[in-house]
């Protein structure tokens, strides 16, 4: 059990000791309107100063683990060469948890490019690709002694996706095949830092038991009752763009052959190289990390193409008895998680993964304040209690899934959604010097990892 963050999304200090400017700077400061409140990218919720509190907590709550992420543009200058003061802060990060025995999962890149690679075209250009090699290599020999877990990317779906595909995050390109291309650079990166991260291991800058992966946002696709042919294409190619391709990397070191005959027949697929192919055989990896949110319930597409002309392989299919978090727009679909591991059983049954996010972002939470003042989050309660039964019966039905991270369990920043949706079972009061406030539920979770200790896994879920 433990917790899950990111750098760019805690770290703040955004121009202390020498870091460079992220995409995600650049996009604040030239569109602080995008963000809301005009809250951009500066401060995160402090984790700069705060860290060794904040493991102390996560000790304290009973965690046996917490993910963040190094940022690129915080350890590299733009000679590729160590930022000295930027290594020495994820050093004291290592020592901290170590100290509180907190085993930390290290994951290299958050949707975090630094600005004057996205400049020279980012994950559009190969040389990034390279260049995001070279700086795997030099954290893996920074701090192969320091870490046991390490993954080469977060939801490397969200970029192309958002960034170039749908247009939602700066630099808002709306062109499928430039998306495509995105996709597949990220894909090459993963392997190539797969890739470094073996050599590193034979040469002896690792520990000896350290660990690889990626981490992604699956989604079971789902779609109507009474599906037509059309709808299980939409459901085929939904499942193969957004979770057999990253399954089939990471276990077969290749990317699954009918998806790609479907872009080249509608001139959609990447550009391909000599060499590639040795490259893709890299990406295999020692486990996978699952983010579940929400489903993906898609259906044929009423239109061949979208808005800008580009084909379109599904409508978005809205299930009348869905139940929503409206604060974000998102399914809640507790048994999905437990389908995806029947699904990895069935289907790639020899990769081990664990719960790598899960969490509910809900707006204006102080009006759940009691009079002592502690948020009572009752649903986020009920949100992490009905996925926990379901990753119990997967487990039970012979999944193997390792264990849970909760998401955001520090109130975090969202993106351009800034501090809108909480996740945290810790409070942040932004008006107060970012101090931390523990909420009904880290208490609960508290209750739920010491009830775990002493008895049986199927006896501990607890009631609210
Ligand atoms: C995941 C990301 C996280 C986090 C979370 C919640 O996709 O890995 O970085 O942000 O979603 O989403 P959001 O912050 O957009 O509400």
């Amino acid at each position: 059990m433990g917790a899950a963050l990111s750098g760019p999304q805690t770290e703040g200090a955004y121009r202390k000791d020498g870091k460079l400017e992220n995409i995600w700077d650049t996009w604040s400061d030239c569109s602080i309107s995008d963000f809301y409140n005009k809250v951009g990218s500066y401060t995160g919720n402090d984790f700069y100063e705060k860290y060794e509190e904040d493991i102390r907590l996560f000790k304290s709550l009973g965690l046996d683990s917490f993910r963040t992420s190094i940022q690129w543009s915080r350890l590299l200058g733009q000679d590729e060469k160590l930022n000295e003061k930027g290594a020495d802060f994820y050093h004291r990060i290592c020592a901290c948890a170590k100290k509180h025995e907190i085993e930390l999962f290290m994951n290299l890149y958050h949707f975090d490019m630094p600005t004057y690679l996205f400049q020279r075209g980012g994950w559009e250009n190969r040389e990034v690709v390279e260049a995001y090699a070279v700086y795997a290599r030099t954290a893996f020999r920074e701090f192969g002694k320091e870490i046991r877990y390490w993954f080469t990317f977060n939801e490397p779906i969200v970029e192309p996706d958002q960034r170039y595909r749908t247009g939602m995050w700066y630099p808002f390109i709306k062109d499928a095949k430039r998306g495509m291309n995105v996709q597949y650079h990220i894909s090459l990166a993963h392997c190539l830092a797969v890739w470094e991260f073996r050599k590193a291991k034979e040469e002896g800058y690792l520990l000896p038991d350290a660990q690889i992966g990626l981490i992604n946002c699956f989604a079971p696709p789902y779609t109507r009752e009474d599906p037509t042919p059309e709808d299980l294409e939409a459901v085929r190619m939904e499942d193969g763009l957004r979770n057999r391709w990253w399954l089939d990397l990471v276990t077969k070191g290749k990317l699954p052959e009918d998806v790609l005959e479907t872009l080249k027949k509608c001139q959609l697929e990447p550009d391909v190289r000599p060499g590639d192919e040795e490259i893709l055989h890299q990406g295999m990896v020692d486990w996978l990390g699952f983010n579940y949110y929400h489903p993906a319930r898609v259906q044929a597409p009423k239109e061949k193409t979208d808005e800008n002309g580009f084909l379109k392989f599904s409508d978005p299919y809205v299930w009348p008895e869905a139940k929503m978090n409206i604060y974000r727009g998102w399914e809640i679909y507790p048994k999905g998680i437990y389908d995806f591991g029947m699904k990895m059983k069935e289907e790639y049954p020899d990769l081990k993964f664990f719960i790598s996010e899960n969490g509910m972002g809900v707006e204006h939470e102080g009006r759940f304040r009691d009079a002592s003042g502690e948020i009572q989050d009752d649903y986020r309660i009920e949100f992490v209690q009905e996925h926990l039964e379901w990753v119990l019966k997967a487990i039970q039905e012979g999944a193997q899934c390792m264990g849970y991270h909760y998401w955001g369990l520090i109130d975090n920043w969202s993106w351009n959604n800034a501090f809108k949706n909480r996740y945290g079972m810790i409070e942040v009061e932004l008006m107060n010097n970012y101090q931390r406030k523990l909420k009904k539920s880290a208490k609960w979770i508290q209750e739920l990892i010491r009830l775990r200790e002493k008895k049986p896994i199927e006896e501990t879920m607890v009631s609210k």
